[in-house]
């Protein structure tokens, strides 16, 4: 065997690894080892390299060995406190402060954007990092330059620098960064941009035994955005922040062109409250919406995941009729650098004070001739972690709420609910509000989708507040058509 330079001697790498996973009882992954050539004993030696021995077997023996996992009480849930938005003028006057107090921490460079890109979007069906999709009804502007053009005006509304961090995967890191190098990182300077790797972990069988995909791969998948606190750790991200001043990470999923990437006001409360956690809410839209729901589990704030709450309590009503667990987390989150430093370290081994979720799920592998094989059934188990795990570590949550039209439409289906016909809608909707506020008459379907297509860039403006100034200074003013684009 030659060695490589990732492995400065591999036949002493191969040795050392192999000991390490038959003493763990993981020998199995090494069973074709004397079939592979020098390249397959690299992958398969990479592959192991990555495996944390300890953790697994920690996992298998909570998640498969009859040791009941550490679960809330759901009988004692409450449903969590959450600022609502402002009802009086007092409140107003609340809001406004804390986006004074946001826009001061903003122009201080104290702010940095953060998107989770690491997922497979199989739902959508889209070849690619999900991230790249054209998701804008005139211009198809992808994802990414969304969110990039989104932080290009927050830059120059507070003459700031605002670096962006974002989570990828191994299946779409090289291809989203040559996305952004061949768009030019769409007019960000590029040294404040950061792609990172998010960490896998190994699948294993109902027995516990990690599973190989092919002869030369053991089956590795992302270990859920939650890995993404000891990524930002592991990456140097976090150490770059510190350098930088950086105070608050802007937490956004890829999948949301409506968010507001950089909003002073929530960054306002959140360091009012010295939050070292926030996140933003909405009324769920029915029970069965598919978002988690903040709820207090022994005084501490926590989000449960839908798919754990009982039909019965996603359904659960208070005396007026209202859902009593109403509160739907849309994954928009700040962190305080430092808290995500603390959770991202770890005990200093790398292993999270996040818990795993079990997911079970046909795994491709190989039978005992090295032969693929692809499950009918559910044939190992998966392990990811959630970021919104992190809450009941955090010291003073914050959550405040936000509206779904102005600031919620993910792309997630290929058709139907959330999907880019809904997205495309819901953003044009939006633009048409705005115009509207400015005085503008706008013609519109029942559900208040413009009779044109129609495109606002963030670069324009990127609330309604924004847009009535900019529309305003407008002259002339364009002629409402069919493919207008504000820009
Ligand atoms: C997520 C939330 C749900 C709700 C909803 C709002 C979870 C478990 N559930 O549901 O409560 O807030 O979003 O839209 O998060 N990702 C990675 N690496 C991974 C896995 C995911 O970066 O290993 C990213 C992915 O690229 C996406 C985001 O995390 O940006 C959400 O992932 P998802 O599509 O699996 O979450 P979903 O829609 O089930």
């Amino acid at each position: 065997m030659t060695s490589s330079p990732r492995f400065q001697d591999l036949s002493k790498e191969a040795a050392r690894l192999r000991q390490a996973f038959e003493t763990a009882g993981q020998g199995q992954v090494f069973r074709f080892w004397d079939q592979l050539s020098d390249a397959g004993k690299e992958s398969l030696l990479e592959g192991a390299a990555e495996v944390d021995l300890v953790e697994v077997a920690d996992l298998v023996q909570v998640h498969l060995g009859g040791e009941q996992p550490e679960t809330v009480d759901f009988s004692r849930l409450q449903p969590a406190p959450y600022r609502a938005l402002p009802g009086h003028a007092r409140e107003e006057e609340q809001w406004e402060a804390a986006r004074r107090r946001g826009e001061e921490a903003l122009r201080q460079g104290k702010v940095a954007a953060f998107t989770v890109a690491g997922g497979q979007g199989t739902r959508l069906g889209y070849e690619g990092p999900k991230g790249t999709f054209g998701v804008t009804p005139v211009q198809q502007k992808s994802l990414f330059q969304v969110f990039a053009e989104k932080i290009l005006a927050a830059r120059r509304r507070y003459r700031a620098s605002i670096p962006w961090f974002i989570l990828t995967s191994h299946a779409n890191h090289e291809q989203t960064e040559g996305f952004f190098r061949d768009h030019q990182f769409f007019g960000l300077p590029e040294e404040d941009v950061m792609f990172f790797r998010q960490g896998r972990m190994p699948a294993v069988d109902f027995d516990g035994k990690i599973i190989l995909q092919s002869k030369d791969q053991i089956a590795m998948s992302p270990d859920g955005h939650g890995g993404s606190l000891r990524a930002l750790c592991r990456s140097g991200a976090v150490a770059r922040m510190e350098a930088r001043g950086i105070e608050v990470i802007s937490y956004g999923q890829v999948d949301n062109p409506l968010v507001q990437l950089i909003d002073p006001t929530f960054i306002g409360f959140h360091l009012g409250q010295e939050s070292e956690m926030s996140s933003k809410m909405l009324p769920k839209a029915y029970p069965g919406e598919k978002v988690g729901v903040f709820v207090l589990s022994e005084g501490n704030m926590m989000v449960v995941e839908y798919s754990d709450l009982s039909d019965e309590l996603a359904e659960r009503r208070d005396a007026s009729g209202e859902l009593v667990f109403l509160s739907g987390s849309i994954a928009i989150h700040l962190l305080a650098t430092s808290f995500v430093k603390r959770m991202g370290v770890g005990d200093g081994r790398g292993a999270t004070a996040l818990p795993f979720h079990r997911a079970d799920k046909k795994v491709p592998t190989v039978d005992a001739a090295g032969e693929p094989v692809k499950p009918a059934e559910a044939n190992g188990v998966k392990f990811e972690m959630f970021v919104f795990d992190a809450f009941p570590f955090a010291a003073n949550p914050v959550v405040i709420e936000t509206r779904r039209e102005d600031e919620f439409s993910p792309v997630k289906n290929a058709e139907g609910l959330d999907s880019p016909v809904t997205c495309r809608h819901d953003q044009q909707k939006q633009w048409a509000r705005w115009l509207e506020a400015a005085g503008v008459e706008v013609e519109t379907d029942a559900a208040g989708v413009p009779a044109f297509a129609l495109e606002v860039s963030p670069l324009f403006a990127c609330d309604e507040r924004s847009f009535v100034q900019a529309w305003s200074s407008l002259e002339p003013k364009p002629e409402l058509r069919d493919g207008l684009v504000l820009e």
